[in-house]
């Protein structure tokens, strides 16, 4: 990625599925786009930050079954799960496309068309595996598991158009090996690059099995593939489809982008397909593809479809906690609508939600960007983010502004001192402060405010001249500040400005302007390159540093090509405030107990259920409105968790007391009157869902004797469920039966094989043989139904 060449610069997120609500795994690509634009804009560049959400395809088509909602519905819903998360951090996106969108659904037709045109479009069949779960043609045999994401397949027998990708080998390969086509990381265009060596096959680009789709223009039998649908976006965004001169203008002015920022699991398309299906409408390439590697959570990538994922409302909600009241009123900060509430502070002084959200944003994005070097995997824990908030927000940052602003307002009336010149403290003081182990003595080279000159400005400099900021090494990046950060803390424990204070001597007086004029100017520097990482608290901490907004620093260009000396001797500060209050180990439990609440067993399986029909009013439901009512709805929300969690082990428990094996597979009811601990309400009974299955595949699992493995249809889904029902049921007489299955219990391995779900069946008392409940051959009821 190049910074110095275009003065434009267009730049995507993925566009994110809508079967599930967003977690943190999306908020990080999201963010490390909103650090860039701001990058960018801060530069001059006439910058267009996109996002959006990717509709089509069998697996909405599917989820919106499930919910019993028509698509169209469903989408609106969960597509506004995904622009919430987004309003409440500030993120600062220029558009936000949906593929439901009649601009989108154009622009994809035209597209297809002009590939067709091209003559690299004909008609077959494509028989094979499909992955619904990663709407992906897959090469592995009829029902096995996908190698990308180890959901199972299911068989496609079906009239497709193909895409003739085969031609384009050869040009793809040209195009990554001489970088014309940027793949970010190394490792992943080198992958890419073997991929594409190891040879291309055509590609089917629509579908006849589904319905929910873009038609394929004069063939309505036909939806688009949804991946190209998918991919189509990042042009019909900015106007391609439309005739409308402004957007003719629009798709001028900013194709092709300049990068696309992806997860790794997504590289494929968009490094091969992708610019393939360009090349043949004959249109120009991204210049960039970047991937980020996974979060991780409890080992495993975090996913909608494990379930181990963090909330980003619970990282809002609970840091939001910490947010300092803000003299002097709100920091407008974001282009989104907030509603009045959200901008009025709950009680005079103290901080407005919006504000709240602000804060606690700047601490996902420092984490983020600070923990996890860009392109590698990495481990999210609620524990790291606390710890490093302390470290490096708290006690780094936070309490280097804070020390320094209050020296000045008390020994100087709040006003900027001019340094005496020239800068040579230490030559006048003729002290030898320390300097810290494997750093130059200040005596050694400076004096110290010089030191720290130098420092500083050549951390602004190797920023500002755009060295580390292209290579997307964001760790590095806040690493350098953080160093600079160091430094100038060094340099007021050395030169103890509070002594100075004290002191009576005329000469001190000297030094203390020196001292504090050195580090109020290292802040406005290291506070200018953290603008794009921490853009609420620098806003802060230039406000109190009487500089204003800095948002509009940004604009004016004030905040690049920084220079020693641009803090004015004079400036008023304005009304302080602490940045980074340290966090207690309270915060920690606080966060643990909101996910452990969700993810319970059941809470959790639910959650994903759930996740079917959010509305965003839901989501303000859960959200908590201020630091009061939050403690109590969490101690009001434990019990319930446990109380679905212990449900869940005691059902477990009770239909298979003789075959441990068993617990996973299968739920069964007992005829002796059952001895209840527990009385539950008729909404926990709400929670479970249980469903109609079609017994397909029943086998035996080798060396494990108790146990079957089947493969069941849902009707929208299949699925795999271990079920501990070997010594009683032979495979043959399964197959082809109408189940009740659990659907919403939380996916489990046994035996290196996932079960998901578990099957409903009586038995009579403890040790009785265990009958599965099963649906009469005359009983019409379409799979997938819900039992209530
Ligand atoms: O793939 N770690 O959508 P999706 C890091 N609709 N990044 C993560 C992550 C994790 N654990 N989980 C999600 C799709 N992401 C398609 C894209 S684009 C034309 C179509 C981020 O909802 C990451 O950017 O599955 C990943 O590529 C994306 O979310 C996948 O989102």
């Amino acid at each position: 990625m190049s910074e110095a060449a275009p003065n434009k610069f267009f730049l995507t997120t993925p566009i994110y599925y809508v079967n599930a609500r967003p977690h943190i795994g999306h908020a990080y690509t999201t963010i490390v786009a909103d650090v860039l634009a701001r990058r960018h804009r801060l530069l001059g560049d006439d910058t267009f930050f996109l996002t959006g959400t990717d509709e089509h395809g069998q697996k909405i088509e599917r989820s919106a079954a499930a919910a019993g909602i028509p698509p169209q519905q469903f989408t609106d819903q969960v597509s506004a799960t995904f622009r919430e998360p987004w309003r409440r951090m500030g993120l600062t996106f220029d558009d936000f496309i949906r593929t439901t969108e009649p601009r989108h659904k154009q622009g994809v037709q035209k597209l297809f068309r002009a590939i067709e045109d091209a003559g690299y479009i004909y008609l077959d069949t494509y028989t094979g595996a499909y992955c619904v779960s990663d709407e992906a043609f897959v090469d592995v045999a009829p029902g096995a598991p996908c190698p990308e994401c180890c959901n199972l397949t299911e068989t496609l027998s079906e009239s497709n158009f193909y895409f003739k990708l085969s031609e384009f080998q050869q040009p793809i390969l040209d195009l990554i090996e001489s970088n014309t086509l940027v793949i970010q990381p190394e490792t992943l265009r080198n992958e890419v690059l073997s991929f594409v060596r190891g040879g291309l096959r055509d590609l089917s680009i629509s579908r006849t099995g589904i319905k929910w789709g873009i038609p394929v223009p004069g063939h309505p039998d036909h939806v688009i593939y949804v991946w190209l649908d998918a991919l189509a976006n990042y042009m019909t965004a900015v106007g391609y489809g439309s005739d409308a001169p402004e957007d003719i203008a629009k798709f001028a002015r900013y194709w092709p982008a300049d990068l696309h920022l992806i997860g790794k699991e997504i590289a494929r398309f968009h490094c091969v397909y992708w610019p393939a299906f360009l090349l043949a409408a004959k249109l120009p390439l991204p210049r960039t593809i970047a991937a980020n590697g996974w979060l991780l959570f409890q080992d495993s990538k975090m996913s909608k479809s494990k379930g181990n994922v963090v909330r980003i409302e619970t990282i809002l909600d609970a840091f939001g906690t910490l947010c300092p009241p803000v003299p002097g009123g709100s920091i407008g900060l974001q282009p989104h609508e907030w509603s009045a509430e959200e901008k009025g502070a709950s009680a005079p002084g103290s901080p407005t939600k919006q504000e709240q959200d602000l804060f606690a944003s700047d601490i996902l994005r420092y984490f983020l960007l600070r923990e996890i070097p860009f392109g590698q995997d990495g481990n999210f824990s609620l524990e790291a983010m606390v710890t490093r908030y302390n470290a490096d927000l708290a006690n780094g940052y936070g309490n280097l502004v804070s020390r320094t602003l209050n020296m000045l307002a008390q020994s100087r009336n709040s006003i900027v001192p001019a340094p005496p010149l020239p800068l040579l403290l230490e030559g006048v003081w003729g002290g030898q402060p320390r300097g810290a182990e494997g750093e130059p003595s200040y005596s050694q080279s400076f004096g110290g405010s010089e030191h720290v000159r130098l420092i500083v400005e050549a951390f602004a400099v190797e920023q500002t001249n755009q060295k580390l900021w292209p290579t997307l090494d964001f760790n590095l990046v806040a690493g350098n500040i953080w160093y600079a950060i160091g430094i100038t803390d060094g340099y007021l424990s050395n030169f103890t400005p509070w002594r100075l204070a004290k002191s009576t001597e005329p000469v001190d007086s000297g030094k203390l302007d020196e001292v504090l004029y050195t580090a109020a100017e290292s802040i406005r520097i290291i506070t200018a390159l953290l603008y794009p990482i921490l853009p609420y608290a620098t806003a802060s901490v230039w406000r109190q540093l009487g500089l204003g907004d800095i948002e509009l620093a940004a604009k004016s260009g004030e905040l690049k090509n920084l220079q020693w000396g641009g803090l004015q001797p004079g400036t008023k500060l304005g009304p302080l405030s602490p940045i980074f209050p340290r966090a207690d180990k309270k915060l920690l439990e606080i966060m643990t107990q909101m996910e452990q609440d969700r993810n319970t067993p059941i809470a959790h399986a639910n959650a994903q259920a759930d996740a079917a029909t959010p509305t965003a009013t839901e989501f303000r439901e859960t959200s908590l409105a201020s630091a009061g009512p939050r403690t109590a709805t969490f101690a009001q929300s434990s019990p319930g968790g446990q109380v679905a969690a212990s449900a869940a082990n005691t059902t477990e428990r009770e239909g298979t007391p003789a075959h441990t094996e068993a617990a996973s597979g299968i739920f069964a009811a007992q005829a002796a009157v059952p001895q209840t601990s527990v009385q539950i309400g008729i909404e926990d009974f709400a929670k479970i869902e249980l469903r109609v299955a079609k017994i397909l595949v029943a086998e035996r699992i080798p060396k494990a004797d108790k146990l079957l493995r089947l493969e069941v249809d849902l009707g929208y889904e299949k699925r795999q469920i271990l079920s501990g029902i070997a010594e009683f049921y032979t495979p043959e007489e399964l197959i082809g039966r109408r189940i009740v299955v659990i659907t919403n219990l939380a996916p489990r391995r046994m035996r290196g094989l996932e079960s998901h779900g578990m099957l409903l069946a009586a038995s009579d008392g403890d040790h009785g043989k265990p009958v599965l409940a099963t649906f009469g051959e005359n009983e019409e009821i379409p799979l997938g139904s819900r039992l209530k």
